[in-house]
């Protein structure tokens, strides 16, 4: 593990970035022989309707994930913005269907290494380190209609081809990878939604839901282990890193059946921490499936795999906590939807989102004291609806606000508590498609993109208030004003 130094700065390396995702921004959706994924086919949802994928593709429907905010074509000069902003970092991912267009072919698309390949180029002609995620919340569509995604053991090996082909491509120019974006969302199993997002599994839904959640998670932790193995042995410098989403989950009284309540919580939501960076499965849920007579499919191989492909360091996304009330079921068997209940404590985004920055220093803490691992925090911003005005200025005191009180609690977490840190890459560097609504009008970027929420406007860039703040902040080395 890397030492730090315990002192009040951050580390010289230190990465300060912005992230974004493919197909929340690349747009192009069916260019240079690009395959259907699944979040091409979301439908547009709102605040109160999260977005839903559709059962089949329907022609000439419009969906918000083919016209991102169009970056294919316009990457160069976005990139220049990116270095104006004073980026040591941009975290995007590779579209698995820009590679392989239905996922289970031999040989790859060259068109669309071809465009990775001119990104990369010209991130590192600007010094930024591009952080490379594999799987951001799509899959080729095809696998999830005839394979029906990851429920099944054969997706592991198109996962772990699609992945040594990118990093034999990519390995001299991508050191960081992570493998699947917030592994840990698919939790909340009653709800079809976030099901689908890294497993494909919502148009497929039929048997036990919370098994199968089981299941497709193991596959895919499997594959990100063989990730971990077959990246170190193309390349001995590439680091791979698991992605969790971090929402830390506190009682909310002192009653003890509550605390017991949060730690099951804490424990559900995060056991694929331990799997992925101990390479164990806790004992609770193994006795968890037990009682629920799950039988899953895990051989003695994957528990070899599991072991053998432990990730170098932990990435995380953080934007919000939660809070639950206690449970009676002496299994404590947890379940979001109907437990977690509202922080008074805390203010909340126009979204619902609770917001928390001491809870970062918190997670930081936890995730440290459990894993002992490097972190890197590859998400973290606020959404909000900005407004232009007419000098077409965009004053974002809410982000700033939110931003400021969050790089506080990170600084702290490793200049007083020691927690080693890679880097921070705030979500996102740019305006783009809303992952759970499909919208623009939640706006998280530091540069503004003129487009609505049907992909109406001029697509013309702005830089807004927290732009300048923003830059300023990495060029001090980290310094809040
Ligand atoms: C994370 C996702 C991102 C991103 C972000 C904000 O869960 O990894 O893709 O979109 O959340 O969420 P949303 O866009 O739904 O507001």
């Amino acid at each position: 593990m890397r030492q730090q130094a315990i002192g009040y700065q951050l580390p010289k390396d230190f990465l300060w970035g912005a992230a974004a995702a493919a197909h929340q921004l690349e747009g192009a959706w069916n260019f240079d022989g690009k395959g259907v994924s699944i979040a091409d086919v979301m439908r547009l949802g709102d605040k109160n309707h999260p977005r839903v994928i559709d059962s089949k593709v329907e022609k000439g429907q419009i969906y918000p994930n083919h016209w991102g905010i169009d970056f294919y074509h316009t990457f160069a000069e976005d990139i220049t913005l990116f270095h104006q902003l004073g980026l040591t970092c941009f975290r995007t991912s590779i579209a698995w269907t820009r590679i392989f267009p239905n996922g289970d072919e031999a040989e790859p698309n060259e068109a669309g290494l071809a465009f990775y390949d001119r990104l990369f180029t010209r991130l590192r002609e600007n010094g930024i380190e591009p952080i490379v995620t594999l799987s951001h919340f799509e899959m080729p569509l095809h696998l999830v209609q005839v394979y029906g995604g990851w429920r099944n053991r054969k997706l592991i090996d198109f996962f772990t081809h699609f992945a040594a082909t990118v990093i034999q491509r990519f390995h001299h120019q991508v050191k960081y990878w992570l493998t699947f974006n917030e592994i840990n969302n698919q939790t909340n199993y009653q709800d079809p939604h976030p099901l689908f997002q890294n497993s494909g599994l919502q148009l497929t839904v039929d048997e036990n839901s919370r098994q199968q959640m089981f299941q497709a998670a193991h596959y895919e932790m499997v594959a990100s282990a063989k990730v971990v193995q077959l990246a170190h042995a193309i390349d001995q410098q590439v680091q791979v890193g698991a992605m969790l989403n971090m929402s830390p989950i506190y009682p909310d009284s002192d009653d003890p059946a509550t605390v017991m309540a949060a730690q099951r919580a804490m424990q559900t939501r995060f056991y694929y921490g331990d799997v992925q960076c101990l390479g164990i499965y806790p004992h609770w849920l193994l006795l968890d499936w037990q009682h629920a007579n799950y039988q899953m499919d895990i051989t003695e191989d994957d528990y070899r795999q599991l072991q053998a492909g432990r990730v170098d360091y932990l990435g995380f996304s953080y934007y919000m906590s939660f809070a639950t009330h206690s449970l009676t079921d002496p299994l404590f068997t947890y379940n979001e939807q109907n437990n977690l209940v509202d922080n008074p404590n805390l203010e909340k985004s126009d979204w619902g989102w609770q917001i928390d920055p001491l809870g970062l220093r918190y997670a930081m803490n936890w995730m440290f004291d459990r894993w002992h691992l490097p972190q890197f925090i590859v998400e973290n911003g606020f959404g909000a609806i900005d407004q232009v005005d007419y000098q077409g200025k965009i004053h974002d005191r809410g982000r700033i606000n939110y931003l400021r009180r969050h790089i506080l609690a990170m600084e702290q977490a490793v200049t007083l508590d020691g927690v080693p840190l890679l880097g921070y890459c705030p979500w996102s560097v740019i305006d783009l498609v809303s992952a759970s609504t499909g919208e623009m009008s939640k706006r998280y970027g530091f540069i503004y993109v003129d487009q609505d929420n049907l992909g109406r406007g001029s697509k013309q860039r702005l830089k807004k208030d927290s732009f300048y703040w923003y830059q300023t902040v990495i060029h001090s080395g980290g310094r809040l004003v």
